[in-house]
């Protein structure tokens, strides 16, 4: 079968915490879709939380602080899902169905590790509200960028102002990384860069895995 037949219907995600490089890293992946003649208009990116008109809007309430009130963890987790089922029915779904390929800048395993892990939101009832908005939609592959909480955020403070999640404690993201780490090595179709190498060799292990991946559908 040909790469583009292949790719068709297919949900690419990255994955890794604040500044590790996820927004570079799609672009590599766009490299790596255009070497395989795959035509731009066959190309879907999302962004979550976002990626629709309402979805965009949760982004802005998760992001923003509000003074005298506070973002409770559990309103902060259903946001997310509320954003999440608003992009996949209306962008990622109609997208996979019209033979495109997607790719996601963060998806389901965001919220285990950042909601699960950092604010210690019990896992199985994240898992639950999974099944109940999403059932069993999931990424076709996850590419996790894995990078130290310390350099990830010295990073993303180089590029603007940190915003409410951003300002954790470091123990905050320390947690959330070992939840992204352990997700990653229990799911057959998802891979850890190191993304505190260079760029190039960021983009030489996104293209290596890349391949194999597609090497290994039929
Ligand atoms: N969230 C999200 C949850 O809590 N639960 C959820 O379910 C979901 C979906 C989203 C926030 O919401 C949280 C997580 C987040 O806190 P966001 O804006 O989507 O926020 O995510 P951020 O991680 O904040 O995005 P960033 O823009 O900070 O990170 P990127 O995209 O990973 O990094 P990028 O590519 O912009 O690079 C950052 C800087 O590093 C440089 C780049 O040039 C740039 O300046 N860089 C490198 N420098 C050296 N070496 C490399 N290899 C480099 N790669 C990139």
């Amino acid at each position: 079968m040909s790469a583009l037949k292949k790719l068709a219907n297919k949900f690419i995600v990255i994955e890794g915490l604040e500044g590790a490089g996820k927004s570079t890293a799609i672009s590599y992946i766009d490299k790596w879709l255009a070497l395989q003649n795959m035509p731009a208009e066959k190309i879907v990116y999302t962004r979550e939380p976002g990626g629709t008109e309402l979805a965009e809007r949760i982004r802005d309430i998760v992001k923003m602080e509000v003074q005298g009130e506070t973002l409770q963890d559990k309103a902060e987790l259903l946001l997310m899902y509320a954003a999440r089922v608003q992009l996949v029915e209306h962008i990622i779904k109609p997208a996979l169905a019209d033979g495109k390929v997607v790719i996601g800048d963060r998806h389901n395993y965001s919220s285990l590790a950042y909601q699960g892990g950092g604010r210690g939101i019990d896992m199985a009832l994240i898992e639950g509200l999974k099944q109940l908005s999403l059932g069993d939609f999931t990424a076709d592959l996850t590419l996790y960028l894995d990078i130290e909480p310390e350099l990830g955020l010295s990073r993303a403070r180089g590029r603007g102002e940190l915003d409410r999640i951003e300002r954790q404690a470091i123990s905050f993201f320390q947690r959330t990384r070992a939840v992204f780490l352990d997700l990653v090595a229990k799911d057959q179709n998802a891979f850890t860069i190191d993304a505190s190498q260079t760029p190039l060799l960021v983009e030489k292990a996104i293209f290596t895995q890349l391949d194999n991946w597609l090497a290994s559908l039929n």
